[in-house]
């Protein structure tokens, strides 16, 4: 069950009422800040998340686009001063998340659409009026220079790979329910043949060309890989999928050590890594719009703008 630090609330000064009944959510809403806190009246004054999270900023891989962005923002807010942006992995931020919503504790996130955490808990984004993070992203794919010629159908499937947020979220959310990846991109295709077909259009079935794709081990791109995979291997690709590093899976495709990869996510997130290999690959376009990274919090925290929080020092 929920318990509130009453302690601490109560060195918050000028807590409201109404705040307190949002970010608290306890069942019987009986419990009232009236002598706790000393305060009185409507005051519009945050509450000081930031001390009870350490001032952490959840992120994942070190290598990712949003983890940068973060780091960004940290320099960039003053409401950030003295913030630090911990990274692990995609994994341990989806639990950590779990975790405070299971406590309703406060926690902020680095996180991304498309993303199974905005079915599986009420999140929100925290607006960021100075942009570190960037506005709408399209997820690009990339192929290895020389490709058309060399695989044709494989590089024109890729060409063709083209779905939207609902389908990559559907695949996501079998996932995360504890279906196989492959097994989940199965599904999904056999769901959503038209749209398979369309990617495949145009393509002639192979006997066992190998195609190599990497990837990043983010929810996203493990439910886009297999996909993708899996069409190919409809096809008579004999398809190996390789996780990888950020920096690693765009140096991987540049040197043509491998075929392409369906992960890159730009213009902003990944805009330092195109910069650098964007040259040496070929660019095959969108294969999903409206993507989106930023900061995350549960609905039950009374916080909307990075602006709203407050600096360590
Ligand atoms: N992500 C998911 C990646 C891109 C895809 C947002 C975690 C990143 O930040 O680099």
């Amino acid at each position: 069950m929920f318990k509130f630090d009453w302690k601490r609330l109560s060195m918050t000064a000028g807590l409201s009422l109404t705040l307190l009944a949002a970010g608290c959510g306890s069942d019987d809403g009986s419990e009232s800040t009236e002598g706790d806190s000393g305060s009185e009246g409507e005051s519009t004054e945050e509450m000081n998340y930031g001390e009870e999270m350490d001032y952490e900023i959840t992120g994942i891989e070190a290598g990712a686009g949003v983890v940068a962005a973060a780091q960004d923002a940290v320099e960039t807010y003053d409401s950030l001063s003295g913030w630090e942006v911990s990274t692990s992995s995609s994994g341990a931020m989806a639990a950590a998340l779990g975790e405070a919503i299971e406590n309703e504790e406060p926690i902020i996130v680095t996180g991304w659409t498309p993303h199974w955490k905005f079915a599986e808990y009420d999140l929100k984004y925290l607006e960021d009026p100075e942009g570190s993070f960037g506005d709408a992203e399209q997820i690009k794919t990339m192929a290895k220079s020389g490709l058309e010629d060399e695989k044709p159908n494989a590089y024109m499937i890729l060409d063709q790979f083209m779905w939207e947020t609902a389908d990559m979220e559907e695949v996501m959310l079998e996932i995360q329910n504890g279906a196989e990846p492959e097994e989940a991109a199965k599904n999904w295709i056999s769901n959503n043949e038209d749209k398979v077909s369309s990617w495949t259009e145009g393509t002639e079935e192979v006997d066992g060309t190998e195609v190599e794709l990497v990837y990043v081990n983010w929810d996203s791109e493990i439910a886009s890989t297999n996909v993708v995979a899996e069409v190919m291997k409809q096809q008579g690709f004999e398809v190996t999928i390789t996780p990888l590093d950020n920096g690693p899976m765009w140096e991987a495709v540049a040197n043509g050590e491998v075929d392409g990869m369906v992960a890159a996510w730009l213009p902003a997130t990944h805009g330092s890594q195109f910069e650098e290999y964007g040259d040496q690959l070929e660019d095959l376009g969108a294969n999903l719009e409206g993507a989106k990274i930023g900061l995350v919090v549960p609905e039950y925290m009374d916080v909307d703008s990075i602006e709203d929080l407050q600096p360590s020092e």
